[in-house]
């Protein structure tokens, strides 16, 4: 059995695969591609992967994308460490979060993300460069076409910032009422898994006061994930972008 995973060390899609693999103790071969680069828009890399994303798991050499998808596929053939409500309407509400996540603050972190780090790989390009950077893309042309190479409007960084406090708003109550210690409850899921990767990003580029002042269940919990022996295995030294780029101060920029 091989299990070999394309990613990217800082990429909050490939953090969610590796937090599901560390959580289950899974060995893997880690196929580290560079971010800044194009490796992962190469016509052998789109072959197995038509999105030109990461993350991207062979499992036998089979296929799987999309981190969300990849995380229930690894739940449901490595069950020894069960990562899923057994009731279906705790399954449901587990994938409601799941496409919540998807849908609102995946999306939203880009927008920081690229603003405040990643638009430095094109700045320096030519308008046409630019251009066959962003149309090389196949899902992300319109995306990097909005940002071009002077970065997005202070409007639709706000929108961004919005859906993430909406998220910290979310995950705060569900932790109170449930109880917690986990957005679930007491049964540690995927939906824990999927949102920590973004919400440490917000943390990393310095803007954990979207929830610090007001929110401490979602503070509480963020110290919980990492205290998780899996959560330092999944983000390993190198893996935050304030270590990859510490010139840009980004904890103090916000
Ligand atoms: N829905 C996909 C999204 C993957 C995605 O957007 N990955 C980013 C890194 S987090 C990427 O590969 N970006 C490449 C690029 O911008 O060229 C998933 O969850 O796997």
């Amino acid at each position: 059995m091989t299990l070999e995973l394309y990613n990217f060390p800082a990429s909050t899609c490939s953090l969610k695969v590796r937090l599901c693999l560390a959580e289950k103790d899974l060995d893997w071969v880690d196929h580290k591609l560079m971010p800044g680069g194009t490796d992962h828009l190469t016509p052998e890399y789109l072959k197995i992967n038509p999105n030109g994303v990461v993350p991207t798991l062979l499992h036998n050499g089979a296929p799987i994308i999309d981190s969300s998808v990849i995380i229930e596929y690894l739940d449901e053939v490595f069950p020894d460490v069960k990562l899923t409500p057994d009731d279906p309407k705790e399954r449901a509400r587990m994938r409601w979060w799941l496409r919540y996540f998807e849908e609102k603050p995946t999306g939203a972190v880009r927008y920081p993300t690229f603003q405040k780090i990643l638009i430095k790989n094109f700045r320096d390009m030519s308008d046409e460069e630019f251009k066959v950077a962003a149309e090389k893309r196949p899902l992300k042309t319109e995306f990097y076409t909005r940002m071009g190479r002077d970065g997005f409007s202070d409007a639709e960084i706000q929108t961004a910032l919005d859906d993430i406090r909406q998220t910290v708003e979310r995950m705060h109550q569900a932790i109170k009422e449930t109880g917690g210690p986990w957005i679930m409850g007491d049964f540690y899921s995927l939906a824990d898994i999927c949102v920590a990767p973004l919400i440490d990003r917000m943390e990393d580029m310095g803007y954990e006061q979207l929830w610090e002042k007001d929110l401490p269940q979602v503070t509480e919990w963020l110290a919980r994930m990492k205290a998780r022996p899996a959560y330092s295995k999944a983000y390993y030294p190198g893996a935050r972008y304030s270590e990859i780029f510490p010139d840009l101060e980004l904890g103090r920029s916000a």
